[in-house]
């Protein structure tokens, strides 16, 4: 990865280098954090950070979920993001808070720890490669199943969810595809390791609705910009022969931005390259993120 200068850990602006942690921190053991990934973009103003209300919220849900006290309100950990991002003199960079239990007590009980708070920005290009962001991606179906949603909080980005996710993602990229998309315990097609679904089928847009899946703030955007194109959505259960049968397929997130699929298990999806409507989509969101179109200036929060 590209390193940057600084970090912002509770409250200060650190050394790249020296964004150390002691190794009985609690959430290395135990994976109980909580964590933002959001993008800020150069716009013709100036930096902005995409949909960061939205984001800032969800991380303060995510800890509501689990009970962690945050000790930094919305607006501090907003105005750490931007001095972190001026410090390193960055103009388009990946966000990543980060809310973890630091040292204090080892043991499966989280709340008797301190609460540490990290704000870590950096360059961060196509997330599934500018090849697969262009022509599309190759998608395979986890042998692993999603979280079910009375396992593990879905609505929470927390660090230990993400196991079930790397499982996935190492098993598609060693079977030689791009990413993984996993189905539910009822065998529905939920997500991919990282990244929200959307299909195409006979004209109507379809993302699965948000049980066991997180509630993505890429997916929430291009539920409105399909909207105001006037294409029918729809959010409901996908299944895995409805996925192989679609004519378009793509998947959507603040890394992933919004990447076509162009095959699923060997099977191609519609002609085997983009399809209108997600390049069209995929164009309005690049659009709006980059503040090229005023109707979604209300997304963006200027770094100031
Ligand atoms: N589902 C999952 C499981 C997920 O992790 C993400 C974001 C999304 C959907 C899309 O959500 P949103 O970013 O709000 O549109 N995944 C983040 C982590 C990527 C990483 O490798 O780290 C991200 O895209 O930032």
């Amino acid at each position: 990865m590209e390193k940057a200068k600084y970090i912002w850990f509770n409250g200060e602006l650190i050394p790249w280098d020296e964004g150390h942690v002691h190794l009985l921190t609690h959430t290395l053991h135990y994976g109980l954090g909580v964590f933002e990934g959001i993008r800020c973009y150069n716009t013709p103003k100036g930096p902005a950070i995409f949909r960061n209300k939205e984001h800032i919220e969800r991380l303060f849900n995510s800890a509501h979920i689990v009970r962690m006290k945050v000790p930094f309100t919305r607006e501090e950990l907003r105005k750490g993001m931007f001095q972190c991002i001026q410090a390193n003199d960055l103009k388009e960079c990946y966000v990543r808070p980060i809310i973890f239990y630091g040292v204090g007590a080892m043991g499966l009980n989280p709340l008797n720890n301190p609460v540490d708070v990290a704000i870590i920005c950096w360059p961060w290009g196509a997330y599934l490669g500018e090849e697969g962001l262009k022509k599309g991606i190759r998608c395979k179906i986890s042998s692993f199943t999603r979280h079910h949603v009375n396992i593990a909080m879905t609505k929470a980005k927390v660090c230990g969810n993400y196991v079930n996710s790397q499982l996935a993602k190492m098993e598609a990229l060693e079977d030689g595809y791009d990413e993984a998309l996993m189905l539910d315990v009822d065998g529905t097609v939920t997500e991919g390791s990282g990244e929200n679904l959307f299909i195409v089928r006979k004209g109507v847009i379809k993302t699965p609705p948000v049980i066991g899946v997180l509630e993505g703030i890429t997916r929430e955007s291009i539920i409105e910009l399909a909207q105001d194109r006037n294409y029918p959505l729809r959010e409901e259960r996908i299944s895995r022969d409805e996925l192989y049968i679609s004519d378009e397929a793509f998947l959507c997130g603040t890394a992933a931005e919004v990447t076509p699929i162009r095959e699923v298990d060997r099977r191609t999806i519609g002609a085997g390259q983009p399809g209108p409507i997600t390049r069209h989509l995929q164009e309005a969101f690049f659009k709006a993120a980059r503040g090229e179109d005023p109707r979604y200036e209300k997304w963006l929060d200027y770094v100031e």
